[in-house]
């Protein structure tokens, strides 16, 4: 599993995917889901504004680290029916440490990318120990962190590697939306002391992830009132589709975040969302630090979007 989860180091899936064929048909967002198209967007030159900052100091050492000191949270397995993809499907699921079923728990539900699943937080980003850290400093609320499996398909292992970057894989991704809202939300309010209120629900996610968690916590703003995006892939849907109402977002968010490393050739998506939300009057935070399309900045901004949430 570990070196499955790895397999994100999406430079060595390309090599392998560029050997591919496969046909371009749209995706959710605007572009076209092929190996040549994934190669060409992750070359793309970056170009920083002068606002492209950081918007927090970097974390402390250790922040993903486990620590003797610190009390781990644990991870189980839910199993839930998805009447979208018609088989059983797993989540992987983080009750913080202390979990007790007489109190309810916000949840954060946390998207993983193109060539992962609900393995990938846990196994490449240490999610959990990053939660672990911050609950036991008390610098986050004590919460229930939801990682599922993006791919909405009724195969929905990670493809082999040149399978990845196709529209098959991708439109699997879209297909998550009605999977995530219909199905799993409910098995996991079903199944855990976890508050039913659209302020204590909070989505969020990483490259392909970070596409969805825009895509569908904007557009499910009754379900969603905290949103994060890191490293937003080309999944993420143009402006005027994602912002239909600048007045209900301005409105219903509690929380927006948009992450990407200045070293990461997709940064254009999310410079696009950013300046769009600038436009709009759309209070976000836009935290740009100096990683790649890697594990780096993921975790680190999970350090900071998890502070942040439900207070
Ligand atoms: C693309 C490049 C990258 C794309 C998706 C990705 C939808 C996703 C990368 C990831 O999840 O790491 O062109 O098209």
């Amino acid at each position: 599993m570990a070196d499955r989860v790895r397999m994100h180091t999406v430079g060595a899936l390309l090599c392998i995917a560029l050997l591919a064929a496969a046909t371009a048909s749209p995706a959710q967002g605007s572009d076209p889901v092929t190996p040549e198209r994934a190669r060409d967007n992750f070359a793309r030159p970056v170009l920083l504004a002068p606002d492209d900052l950081r918007a927090f100091p970097e974390p402390p050492a250790g922040f993903a680290d486990m620590q003797p000191s610190v009390a781990p949270g644990r991870i189980e397995t839910l199993s839930y029916d998805s009447g979208i993809t018609g088989t059983r499907r797993s989540a992987s699921v983080y009750l913080p440490p202390g979990y007790s079923a007489d109190r309810r728990y916000p949840v954060l539900y946390l998207l993983h990318g193109i060539g992962g699943n609900q393995d990938e937080w846990r196994g490449y980003v240490r999610a959990h120990t990053i939660l672990d850290n911050l609950i036991a400093e008390g610098k986050a609320v004590p919460m229930i962190v939801v990682m599922p499996n993006g791919r909405a398909l009724p195969d929905d292992r990670p493809p082999a590697a040149d399978r990845v970057f196709t529209a098959e894989n991708a439109a699997g991704f879209a297909k998550f939306e009605r999977d995530l809202v219909e199905f799993l939300i409910p098995a996991v309010q079903a199944k855990y002391a976890a508050a039913s209120d659209r302020q204590q629900r909070a989505l969020a996610g990483l490259s392909m992830g970070g596409g969805q968690a825009l895509n569908f916590g904007l557009a499910h703003l009754d379900t969603f009132a905290w949103v994060g995006g890191f490293s937003a892939a080309p999944n993420t849907k143009p402006s005027d589709e994602l912002l239909p109402d600048a007045a209900a977002a301005r409105r219903q968010l509690a929380l927006l975040y948009l992450s990407c490393g200045n070293k990461d050739g997709l940064i254009n998506v999310s410079q696009a969302v950013h300046r769009a939300l600038k436009q709009r009057d759309i209070p976000h935070v836009w935290n740009v630090d100096e990683h790649g399309h890697d594990r780096e900045s993921w975790a680190e901004n999970l350090h900071h979007f998890a502070q942040r949430l439900f207070r």
